[in-house]
């Protein structure tokens, strides 16, 4: 393993966004303009992933830049060992990255969407499980709006994981702000953030502090024009027989077909929202550099 941070002062960044949710250079490029935001808050961004069997925390942009080009296969959690054991280059999901934050002892994680429950045909994905494991701060723009939202936010419950809206009590909808779903855990400040997560560790929450914040309201796109154009993206996925983890790339750049791109400048604004809130709590959790 290589670890090129220092864990109390990181941020970590997943990899699948980088070669498997947004399209190429896209990726790349959002991924290091993540890194800059977060070098400015004072803090250390690591982009996580493997490269032929060894894991790296702090990838430069010629290791990333060789995921997309090489080719990787996006993995969870669960999926590391074989990735290890089989040298293969792999992207790390958020369950994939929050296991590896874990074990080098990086608290904060940004994505931009975490899993969750999908539609229709069981499909939960393993970010929910590690959520429910590991005590770090994950912040994220709410779920994605291909998936069951309301069946995800009952989830995150059972699971015990601590959902709070960052300055809204909605839960948002990736893409929107709004969802029609509320929230009972609301804060306004990168304090409160702290504050909490503190408290976490005293009454011995073993899960996530996950704080989900809005896209910045320029970028946002109406919930129902998503739910349709996500609609005619499952039509599509079903026509073409697309299963497993290839359902959530899939969809996705579906939708931003369908968009017109609107959806991938969306995507690629909230990440770089996340980041610059990420940064922050990183800092304030006293990591500054
Ligand atoms: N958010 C994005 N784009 C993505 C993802 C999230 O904006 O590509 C990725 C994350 O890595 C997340 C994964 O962990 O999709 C979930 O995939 P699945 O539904 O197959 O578990
Ligand atoms: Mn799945």
């Amino acid at each position: 393993m290589v670890v090129r941070v220092d864990p109390k002062k990181a941020v970590s960044l997943e990899t699948t966004v980088v070669a498997h949710g947004l399209p190429k250079p896209i990726g790349v490029n959002t991924a290091i303009e993540m890194e800059r935001i977060v070098e400015g808050e004072g803090a250390q961004p690591a982009t996580v992933g493997i490269l032929n069997g060894e894991i790296i925390v702090g990838m430069r942009k010629e290791e990333m830049e060789r995921l997309v080009n090489e080719g990787s296969v996006k993995i969870g959690a669960r999926e590391i060992p074989y990735a290890l054991a089989k040298s293969l280059n792999a992207d790390t999901t958020v369950s994939a990255t929050m296991r590896i934050s874990k074990i080098v002892g990086i608290r904060v994680f940004v994505t931009g969407g975490i899993g969750g429950v999908h539609r229709g045909k069981y499909d939960v994905s393993q970010d929910l499980v590690e959520l429910s494991k590991n005590r770090m701060v994950v912040i994220s723009a709410g779920a994605k709006s291909i998936l069951d939202l309301r069946t995800t936010v009952e989830v995150l419950e059972t699971l015990e994981v601590v959902v709070v809206g960052y300055r809204t009590d909605e839960f948002p909808a990736f893409y929107s702000s709004f969802s029609g779903i509320k929230l009972n855990m609301k804060v306004d400040t990168v304090e409160e953030v702290v504050e909490i997560f503190k408290w976490m560790e005293k009454v011995d929450i073993g899960g996530a502090l996950l704080v989900v914040n809005p896209i910045p309201k320029e970028y946002e796109i109406p919930f129902e024009d998503v739910q349709k154009w996500t609609l005619k993206a499952e039509m599509e996925a079903e026509r073409f027989g697309v299963k497993g983890k290839e359902v959530t790339p899939f969809l996705l750049s579906k939708i931003s077909e369908f968009s017109d791109g609107k959806t991938l400048m969306a995507n690629v604004e909230l990440l770089k929202n996340n980041a610059f809130l990420g940064a922050k709590v990183a800092v304030a959790l006293g990591g500054g550099s």
